[in-house]
């Protein structure tokens, strides 16, 4: 037992894996590090994979850290010092032109569309960029590098939360098209305050969808009971599980239809899950509800 402990110990000391070493670029993130590219981070040693890299870092150390740590990039730093911690990450993390670069706050820009677009390099902006820009700009859209300019989310207008208990709270959950999702992914409410909740599924939509909101970190619980109705005709008229933990139920939506659904809030302040029943949906349809 004792041998087989001491010998998992030293195969775990020789893992890669478990040595915590940094191997790839935390700047040009597919490229591996250059022992001689080395740049000090609180109080650790990050390695770069070449000159061009150091400067980028030296620009903004702690933004470039902090996207490191966050892609899993410097296992050596534990914990990111204060100022890093309180830095916004941008939207966009890599150049459009060069998809293995991180970019950060202070890397080349434009102005396009009304959102600002960062570079790695200066010069790629007039000789890559702006030669089609038209098509660049389509290309790294496709690839997902500008998510600045992903539709901004109707939530935001939505679920601002009303001030007092003794309004109700209005709002409307449209279900994606094609989509398992809500297009509300979070909304706050006061604690016994009064809610109106439109649950609407577009016309083009090709699912029916409902709404349960139930109780805080039961969403498997109450999912797994509705997949089990998922071969019964009647239960999917309705599927809404019989389970104590839900508190709200709208009716089963069709496409082009909507369904008002009143409740009160709980008292209980909270993260209050929602979820579609439909046997399947639970796992990616549902949102937050926030009571105060
Ligand atoms: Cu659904």
């Amino acid at each position: 037992m004792i041998t087989k402990s001491i010998l998992s110990l030293s195969l775990l000391a020789l893992s890669p894996l478990f040595a915590a070493e940094q191997t790839l670029c935390p700047i040009m993130v597919e490229d591996e590090v250059d022992p001689e590219e080395v740049v000090e981070y609180a109080g650790q040693k990050v390695l770069m994979c070449c000159g061009t890299c150091v400067k980028a870092w030296n620009t903004n150390p702690d933004y470039y850290a902090k996207v490191g740590v966050e892609m899993d990039l410097l296992p050596q730093i534990k914990e990111l010092p204060e100022a890093a911690q309180k830095i916004e990450l941008l939207a966009q993390r890599f150049c459009p032109l060069r998809p293995d670069s991180v970019i950060g706050p202070d890397s080349p820009s434009i102005e396009y569309q009304g959102q600002k677009i960062y570079f790695f390099k200066e010069r790629d902006i007039a000789r890559r960029w702006e030669r089609d820009a038209e098509a660049a700009f389509a290309s790294a859209r496709e690839k997902g590098l500008l998510p600045q300019f992903d539709e901004v989310q109707p939530e935001a207008a939505a679920t601002e939360p009303t001030t007092s208990a003794s309004d109700v709270l209005e709002l409307t959950i449209t279900a994606d098209k094609i989509q398992l999702a809500y297009d509300t992914k979070s909304f706050e409410v006061a604690a016994g305050q009064k809610v109106s909740l439109t649950l609407a599924n577009p016309e083009q939509g090709t699912q029916p969808h409902n709404l349960l909101v139930i109780n805080p970190g039961t969403i498997n619980q109450v999912g797994m009971a509705a997949n089990q109705g998922m071969t019964d005709p009647n239960f999917l008229k309705n599927p809404v599980p019989k389970s104590d933990q839900v508190l709200f139920a709208s009716k089963l939506v069709q496409p082009g239809e909507s369904d008002v659904l009143e409740f009160t809030a709980p008292e209980k302040p909270g993260t209050y899950p929602y979820i579609c029943t439909f046997p399947g949906h639970w796992m990616m349809m549902r949102g937050e509800m926030v009571v105060k």
